[in-house]
């Protein structure tokens, strides 16, 4: 059994320098690949927003955001930096039906049709490391649906990036005070 799994979020283009680009991004990106570097032998979900060119949260359908992660484009990839560590098997993909919004991370599938929940239980994972894109979104969804799930979670507070500061440290203290480990 392994010791625990990190999981990163939503490590993609449109998040970094695309459409959505969040700040601390590339950071972030580079504190990810130094912290593997130091922890290559635990696996390594990856998270990833993919929507099509309709849906139902982009502005022209009357949602919040610009137009992101459109499957078939730069901006749904993951980063190069990370590409070593991807495993196609470990990528859970959400965000793919045009009518439904999907922060997290645990609605995902991979392309077995696995859930990343039924991935982890597989694996004997009890304990998770999550890092990504973004703090207040989709990182907050995905370690707040583990927790509820009964894994142990933490959050790599270095290996963050975010829309707004402000928001992502309102986010940053409200998951501590439900359980979320900050490391
Ligand atoms: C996200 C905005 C739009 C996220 C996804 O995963 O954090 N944020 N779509
Ligand atoms: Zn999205």
């Amino acid at each position: 059994m392994k010791d625990y799994a990190l999981i990163v979020v939503d490590m993609l283009y449109d998040f970094i320098d695309g459409s959505l680009a969040c700040q601390g991004a590339e950071e972030a990106v580079t504190a990810t690949v130094a912290h593997i570097g130091k922890h290559h032998d635990n696996p390594i979900l990856f998270i990833c927003d993919h929507h099509p060119a309709n849906h139902s949260s982009f502005a022209a359908q009357g949602g919040p955001w610009p137009p992101h992660c459109v499957q078939g484009t730069r901006g749904a990839q993951i980063h190069d930096a990370l590409i070593p560590f991807v495993d196609e098997d470990l990528c859970f993909y959400k965000g793919e039906n045009p009518e439904q919004e999907q922060y997290s991370g645990f609605e995902g599938k991979n392309s077995a049709g696995q859930s990343l929940a039924e991935v982890l239980q597989l694996m004997e994972i009890e304990k998770v490391l999550v890092c990504g894109i973004a703090t207040e979104y989709c990182v907050r969804n995905t370690s707040e649906d583990l927790l509820k799930a009964g894994f142990k979670v933490s959050v790599l507070k270095e290996c963050l990036a975010y829309v707004d500061g402000d928001g992502h440290k309102k986010a940053l203290e409200e998951m501590a005070s439900e359980g979320i480990r900050l490391i």
